[in-house]
C-alpha cells in the first residue's frame, strides 16, 4: 500500500458534545456479534425500532447489506474479515461522532478484530452484545440455507462449520435468542442502555 503523506486532521467546528446537547442523548456503538442466523440483524432492528419510537437518533449497519456496497469484494478469509470489521469500525465511529446510537450486525468472529474497534472509540462508546444462540439452534433455523450448503462443502470458511467463532470474553451483554423471545431480548438491551445512562428510563 502507498504511504500517504501531507494530510492534516481538521478539527470540526460543531463537536460531538454539541450534537449530544442538540440530540438530548449520548452516542455509542451497539456491536452485535454471533453466528450467522443467531438473530443479530433481527435484534438490532427491533432495538432500533424501540429507540427510534422514543425519539433517539439511530442507525443500523448490517453485515450482508454492507458487503453489497462499501465492502463489496471482501470475502471470508481471516484477513478479509479483519478489513471488513476495520472499515465498519471506522464508519461506526463516524456515526458516534455524528451523535447516533449506531448498531452493527456482523458475525465478527475474532476477539482481536472486535477489540480493535473497541479501542477506536472512547470508553463507554462500545457496547459489545453477544447474540449467543448455539450452533444447533442457528443450523436448525438455517434462514438463508447457508448451513446446508456449508455442510455440503459448497461454502468454505463458513463460521461455525469450517471456520472458528471466538465467543466474546468480556461482552457488556449476552443475549440468548434461542431461549428468549425477540421482545425479551430487545428489552435486555434497552434495560442496559437505561441502567447505564445512555437513554432515559421509559
Ligand atoms: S464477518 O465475519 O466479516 O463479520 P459478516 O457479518 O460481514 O461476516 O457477513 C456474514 C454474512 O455473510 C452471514 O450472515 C452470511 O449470510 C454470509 N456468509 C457468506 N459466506 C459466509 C461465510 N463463509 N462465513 C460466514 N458468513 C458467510
Amino acid at each position: 500500500m502507498e504511504v500517504v503523506k501531507n494530510i492534516v486532521w481538521h478539527n470540526a467546528t460543531i463537536t460531538k458534545d454539541d450534537r449530544h446537547r442538540m440530540n438530548g442523548h449520548k452516542s455509542a456503538i451497539l456491536w452485535y456479534t454471533g453466528l450467522s442466523g443467531a438473530g443479530k440483524s433481527t435484534l438490532a432492528n427491533k432495538v432500533e425500532e424501540k429507540l427510534f419510537e422514543r425519539g433517539y437518533h439511530t442507525y443500523v449497519l448490517d453485515g450482508d447489506n454492507i458487503r453489497m456496497g462499501l465492502n463489496k469484494g471482501l470475502g471470508f478469509t481471516a484477513e478479509d474479515r479483519k478489513e471488513n470489521i476495520r472499515r465498519i469500525g471506522e464508519v461506526a465511529k463516524l456515526f458516534v461522532d455524528a451523535g447516533a446510537l449506531v448498531s452493527t450486525a456482523f458475525v465478527s468472529p475474532y476477539n482481536e478484530d472486535r477489540e480493535m474497534v473497541r479501542k477506536l472509540v472512547k470508553e463507554g462508546e462500545f457496547i459489545e452484545i453477544y447474540v449467543s444462540a448455539s450452533l444447533d439452534v442457528c443450523e436448525n433455523r438455517d434462514t438463508k440455507g447457508l448451513y446446508k450448503k456449508a455442510r455440503a462443502g459448497e461454502i468454505k470458511n463458513f463460521t461455525g462449520i469450517n471456520d472458528p467463532y471466538e465467543a466474546p470474553l468480556d461482552a457488556e451483554l449476552t443475549v440468548d435468542t434461542g431461549s428468549q423471545t425477540l421482545d425479551e431480548s430487545a428489552d435486555v438491551v434497552l434495560n442496559y442502555l437505561e441502567e447505564n445512562g445512555y437513554i432515559e428510563k421509559a
